[in-house]
């Protein structure tokens, strides 16, 4: 766009130009303005994703190939203003994934770290490094970079969740590996709690570790847990005018995110309470969990309602209400931009 406006280039800097190009380079002050802009503009759009359209296509995938064929069976969030990037905002990819009953999603790991946020079918379970945590609603299961992972469904019924992966940031820095097990499912080598029991129970081991680095050694975060836990906090303070009741998922190691690179977070906002417009430079992903709620963000307005997803691009203001009482799972890359000191939010 600025190109547009811009004069034309006269005749002798044009001449200069071409001769730079052959030995790559180029002048900065032709592109200065785009590489150094005043204030962030995002090119992603914000959009709601329903999950009543995608379940039933989500379901159509699942008689067309197995999940071992797909290897992840995933209707990837596609921002609208970028078809074919897998990018749900600038930086974090996100999909709708299901798990048939029966099914084995085969173990791999790769540098990538992932979320998922449980949205349907009690039974589904993740295995992460040795460890198998069953998956229920509203439970957010975390896999850290480089972890062996499978997932699978003993049940009969389906398995649906939200993943969430900074794969776009690992691929910006060219940093991205990958490997197969030589097995379907990897060898279990702890008991089912033995994460929780160590780390997330306000306790932990004598002899400091770190079993997953900066990544938080919970591997799963209960919704059994954490629900209560909001709403008790809910019904004792007054919500912050521009976040509601929210409470951020936590590594009981340093306090930090639970994530290096994706912050995640739980909101309430009771039926009828609006936020304060707010803007900050992180790319946002909201799933619903319960109610409903109104999203205004960058002058539009949607709606998402339970297990819908919301993308929110950067630095454009937003608002949330809830049209029912409502609980919101978050996620975005506020946690990389935190450690890289770019991070920046702006409250009205
Ligand atoms: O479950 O490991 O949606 O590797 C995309 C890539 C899920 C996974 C995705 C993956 C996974």
């Amino acid at each position: 766009m600025q190109t547009a406006t811009a004069p034309a280039i006269p005749a002798n800097r044009q001449k200069f130009y071409d001769r730079l190009s052959p030995k790559a380079m180029a002048p900065l002050w032709e592109v200065l303005k785009g590489l150094v802009p005043e204030q962030p503009k995002s090119k992603f759009a914000p959009h709601v994703w329903k999950f009543a359209e995608a379940r039933p296509l989500l379901m159509e995938a699942g008689d067309l190939l197995t999940a071992e064929e797909a290897e992840r069976r995933v209707l990837v969030l596609e921002n609208p203003a970028m078809p074919g990037g897998s990018r749900i905002t600038a930086t974090m990819y996100a999909g709708y994934q299901l798990i048939m009953p029966g099914e084995i999603a085969p173990a791999h790991r790769h540098t990538a770290s992932a979320l998922r946020m449980v949205l349907e079918g009690n039974g589904g379970y993740t295995a992460v490094a040795g460890e198998l945590t069953e998956m229920k609603r509203g439970d957010l299961v975390i896999t850290p970079a480089m972890t062996w992972h499978d997932h699978g469904q003993k049940e009969q019924k389906p398995v649906i969740w939200v993943d969430g992966l900074d794969l776009h940031m690992v691929n910006f820095y060219e940093a991205a590996f990958m490997d197969h097990f030589n097995d379907k499912t990897q060898i279990m080598s702890k008991p089912q709690g033995h994460s929780d029991a160590m780390f997330g129970s306000g306790l932990g081991p004598m002899q400091p570790f770190s079993p997953f680095g900066q990544t938080s050694p919970i591997f799963n975060y209960s919704f059994s847990k954490a629900r209560p836990a909001l709403m008790q906090v809910a019904g004792a303070n007054p919500p912050d005018a521009h976040l509601g009741h929210a409470l951020r998922y936590v590594n009981p190691q340093d306090g930090g995110w639970a994530m290096p690179t994706i912050a995640t977070w739980l909101t309430h906002l009771p039926k009828g309470f609006e936020t304060k417009a707010m803007r900050s430079t992180d790319g946002r992903t909201i799933v619903v969990l319960e109610g409903e709620i109104t999203i205004e963000a960058d002058g539009k307005t949607f709606t998402a309602g339970e297990s819908d997803v919301a993308g929110i691009p950067s630095w454009v203001w937003t608002k949330v209400r809830a049209s029912k009482d409502a609980i919101y799972f978050s996620f975005s890359d506020r946690a990389a931009q935190e450690k890289l000191g770019i991070y920046r939010e702006e409250r009205k």
